[in-house]
């Protein structure tokens, strides 16, 4: 028998190798293999996750696909509560239209629409998206500098801000630059950047709806020194008795003004005109330093240089000799 076997299993190898080799093989039946569907369907949607809105119109697509057993039922739930319920037959893609939602009727605040789906296998997806309905404009103050107070160099602008539900983006303006100053409550600004004078500082605050608020104010700047201008007399001058010094300085928040001559500082604050008894030097170069500040703190010095002479020429006859007899001799 075994002997038998063996031939005929011989045999039909040979025929397969034989079908094979001539390409005259026969297809003697069908095989279906049952594939078990253990993957959930797949949603996706149009709405983008934690979405803010001020109002209008909603409109959401929800697409539904399950490429196994095909899908057998859609359910949506709008804040909680079932709003569509389809059962399908083992479609292999669905859309779900939510169109026209007037999301002025809806209170302020979070909302959600969830989607379950189920495969005909009974494996099940879920998909939530959470929006929210935001008509309230955030509030926010600008803490520092004082409105209309004087600065000078390097400021801190401290602020605040808050909104009813949404993050907030921040914008500080300066002058025509804008920071962002998002998730930050104080910023450095170099004032030496931009003129003397006012200088506005504006905070602008949005909500992810697009509500809006700025808040702003002015201050004063000043980064320059005194200006020094001398009229007389002109640098180099030689002089003699009573000087006077004559100039004008210009700022509009000086504080003092300091002169030294010969290592000897005088306060000559509110003065424009000094008079100087060189009389009392020695004949020589001086300088005169000129010292300014401003309330501020910022500072000018400024030399210039004056001869003092007060020595009248020396006389000397060297002949004739005095005391001597002068004879003429006339021809
Ligand atoms: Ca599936
Ligand atoms: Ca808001
Ligand atoms: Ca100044």
């Amino acid at each position: 028998m075994f002997g038998v076997r063996l031939l005929i299993a011989l045999l039909i190898v040979l025929t397969v190798i034989a079908c094979i080799h001539t390409g005259s093989y026969t297809v003697l039946g069908s095989l279906t293999i049952e594939q078990e569907d253990t993957t959930p369907p797949t949603i996706t949607s149009t709405l983008a996750n934690n979405s803010y809105f001020r109002g209008g119109r909603l409109d959401v697509y929800f697409y539904i696909t399950d490429n196994e057993s095909g899908l057998s039922l859609v359910q949506v739930y709008f804040d909680g509560a079932l709003y569509i319920s389809d059962g399908l037959n083992g479609e292999q893609s669905y859309t779900v239209s939510l169109l026209g939602l007037l999301l002025g009727y809806l209170s302020e605040g979070m909302h959600n629409y969830t989607v379950i789906a189920r495969d005909v296998a009974g494996n099940i997806a879920r998909l939530e998206r959470i929006f929210y309905v935001d008509r309230t404009r955030p509030t926010g103050m600008i803490i520092e500098p004082a409105p209309e107070t004087l600065h000078t160099g390097i400021i801190t602008i401290r602020f605040n801000y808050t909104d009813n539900l949404s993050p907030l983006t921040a914008i500080l303006r300066v002058c025509g630059d804008e920071f962002n100053v998002t998730d930050l409550y104080s910023y450095d600004v170099d004032t030496r950047k931009y003129p003397d004078g006012e200088l506005e500082i504006s905070l602008y605050i949005e909500d992810r709806a697009g509500n809006s608020y700025t808040i702003s104010r002015t201050i004063m700047i000043d980064n320059t020194p005194p200006i020094f201008q001398l009229i007389s007399p002109s640098n180099e001058t030689i002089c003699t008795g009573i000087l006077t010094l004559e100039y004008n300085i210009d700022d509009p928040h000086l504080d003092e003004t300091w002169m030294e001559i010969d290592n000897v500082w005088r306060n000559v604050t509110g003065q424009t005109t000094i008079d100087i008894d060189t009389t009392i030097y020695e004949d020589a170069y001086y300088w005169i330093a000129f010292k300014l500040n401003d309330t501020l703190g910022n500072t000018a010095v400024l030399r210039i240089i004056i001869g003092i002479d007060n020595t009248p020429p020396q006389i000397q006859v060297l002949s004739p000799i005095n005391n001597t007899m002068i004879t003429m001799e006339i021809k």
